[in-house]
């Protein structure tokens, strides 16, 4: 099947309506709308505990236009609590490219958001290290991304009228307020340039030395789509990886998902506290 054509049982001619209506029903059945969105990538979901207590949490199921996500360590719903004032959505979970969705389902749920209010998208995510001074468990700041899933969310017809145009401007895609934000509560943060691949396997050692030389700090499997959709539509996007293992031919060990949700799950403390910190000064 060619991905994106009208047999595809993903495409859909406006996917913009389609997160209208679904930030419409959650809008509906949360009573309000909200102000900043962060969606927990493999791991954090340990971390939604420390950001506070939920005042209520819709399944994705009920919203339309979510496929049920496939991965072990990303859950199907999404809560919303206040954090200082702020309205938060908390998307426990993503879907990605690999599980066999099209770009505009993977940014669904932060089209969603943005339709429900949202200004601000916080994307977190786990990945591998590349750079030799990163070490397992250290969140790292999204200074950039390097996009090479060969994809786009703004892939398709048109933009509907009362929506960006399709050529969306890449010059600052990370906020640098928002990171400046971030490293103010916790300057030891690093930074650096995230490198989006399709997955789901991991990198060979000669594909890591490449991504080196390309500018890559970080390398995973998400975020990249979610962050063009959301600056398409004018948010600010703050981006997190937290470091759960060396990119592959960098330590002797060999990658492996259970390791990867270890990791986060021992660090779930210091980025819960870090983004709980976080969602009241943004
Ligand atoms: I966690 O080493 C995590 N996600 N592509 N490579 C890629 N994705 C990842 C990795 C990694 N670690």
């Amino acid at each position: 099947m060619i991905s994106g054509m009208s047999d595809d049982p993903e495409y859909h001619p406006d996917p913009y309506s389609r997160a209208a209506a679904s930030a419409t029903r959650l809008t509906q059945l949360a009573g309000t709308s909200f102000d900043a969105a962060v969606v927990l990538g493999s791991g954090w979901l340990a971390a939604a505990d420390a950001i506070g207590t939920a005042d209520g949490e819709v399944p994705l199921a009920d919203l339309g236009g979510f496929p049920a996500p496939t991965t072990a360590g990303h859950g199907g719903a999404v809560r919303y609590l206040n954090a200082g004032g702020q309205r938060v959505l908390l998307f426990l979970g993503r879907v990605h490219m690999y599980e066999g969705h099209e770009p505009a389902t993977v940014v669904h749920g932060v089209r969603t958001a943005i339709a429900a209010g949202c200004r601000t998208v916080i994307l977190t995510n786990a990945a591998g290290g590349i750079r030799a001074d990163y070490t397992v468990g250290q969140p790292v700041l999204v200074s950039d991304h390097l996009n090479l899933t060969g994809r786009s969310p703004l892939w398709g017809p048109q933009p509907p009228a009362g929506y960006p145009g399709r050529f969306a401007d890449l010059t600052a895609v990370y906020s640098p307020r928002l990171r400046e934000v971030a490293r103010s509560l916790d300057p030891a943060l690093a930074e650096g340039v995230y490198a989006a691949l399709p997955g789901p396997h991991y990198e060979t050692p000669a594909e890591i030395r490449m991504l080196r030389g390309l500018g890559a700090d970080l390398v995973g499997m998400s975020t990249a789509l979610e962050a063009i959709a959301a600056r398409h539509l004018g948010a600010e996007v703050l981006g997190i990886s937290l470091v759960t293992n060396a990119a592959a031919g960098l330590s002797e060990e060999l990658l492996d998902h259970a390791d990867v949700l270890a990791a986060a799950k021992s660090s779930a403390e210091r980025v819960g506290s870090l983004l709980s910190q976080l969602l009241p000064r943004i």
